[in-house]
């Protein structure tokens, strides 16, 4: 208690100093007898307890609220450093940044320049306008947000899509089975992708429907497959970054809660200048058919 006597505030200190005593079982009339003893005046170390106390509860609250958090895959090991390498099997990624709230971690060279070239070469002959899924509804319908074109592959349609499937599963340590099928997307100038989550929104009435194939979507890896000349970065505003779109990175993202909470609100920044074309991988919490 000697860091707080002079200051009257209710440092983080404090704060974890009364909520422990008060999950010990101690009366407020001992936790004040405490603060006062080490110099705060009686009526103001009420009004701290009191406070604290609210808080707290508050948020105990507002968390309850909350769907429950599920599992969710990740690329790092859980101890030890952050690595600058992760030896896949079939290949070497760099890493490149990682955040913890939300969740993301961006990768370098995780498609080769070929597998790049391939898949938007596959990807190009069907490319129509982007839709969306309409959660309303659980159909999918062209979505004014999003002004990019764009396709769906089926999961292991190719041997290019298979490949990059086992290398994801291999590197979130999550399993194939789990993910939808690759989507391309490409951007033109002035092309961009609204903010958005990427979970399913649970107020919706068409969710109960979709979560039927293989439950919420709990990841995103979105891989760059060209490099656009300006603009295109995908960005994260409630964290206020944006991940530069380098062909053959990736930027993978993770939600525990299908609820804003995740903080993985993301969106394409507006394509200024070239094209942008990605593919992105959505993992389920279980198998997606
Ligand atoms: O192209 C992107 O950067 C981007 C941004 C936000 C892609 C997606 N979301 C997505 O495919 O969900
Ligand atoms: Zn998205």
């Amino acid at each position: 208690m000697s860091a707080v006597q002079h200051t009257q505030q209710v440092t983080p200190e404090l704060r974890a100093w009364i909520l422990e005593q008060a999950r010990a079982g101690a009366q407020p009339e001992a936790v004040v007898a405490s603060m006062t003893a080490s110099g705060w005046h009686e009526e103001v170390a009420l009004v701290a307890l009191e406070d604290v106390l609210r808080d707290f509860l508050d948020e105990r609250a507002k968390v309850s609220q909350l769907p429950p958090p599920v599992a969710v895959p990740d690329p790092l090991p859980r101890e030890g450093g952050l690595p600058t390498m992760l030896a896949l099997p079939d290949r070497e990624v760099r890493v490149l940044l990682a955040m913890n709230e939300p969740r993301v971690v961006v990768l370098g060279g995780l498609l080769s320049h070929e597998e790049c070239d391939e898949l938007m070469a596959l990807a190009e002959k069907r490319l129509t306008r982007s839709e969306t899924v309409q959660t309303d509804t659980g159909a999918s319908e062209v979505n004014a947000a999003r002004t990019s074109q764009g396709m769906f592959f089926e999961r292991g349609e190719n041997e290019l899509c298979a490949r990059i499937e086992a290398r994801i599963a291999a590197l979130i340590g999550w399993p194939v089975d789990n993910g939808e099928g690759i989507q391309v997307l490409r951007y033109r100038p002035g092309a961009e992708y609204k903010p958005h989550y990427d979970y399913f929104d649970p107020a919706q009435a068409g969710t109960p429907s979709i979560l039927k194939r293989g439950g919420q979507r709990v990841a995103t890896v979105v891989m760059y497959l060209n490099d656009p000349e300006v603009g295109g970065g995908t960005t994260f505003p409630d964290v206020k970054l944006e991940v530069a779109p380098v062909k053959g990175n990736a930027v993978f993202f993770s939600y525990d809660r299908a609820h804003p909470v995740s903080k993985t609100l993301h969106g394409g920044a507006p394509v200024v200048a070239g094209e942008k074309w990605v593919a992105t991988k959505w993992l389920r919490e279980g198998v997606f058919r």
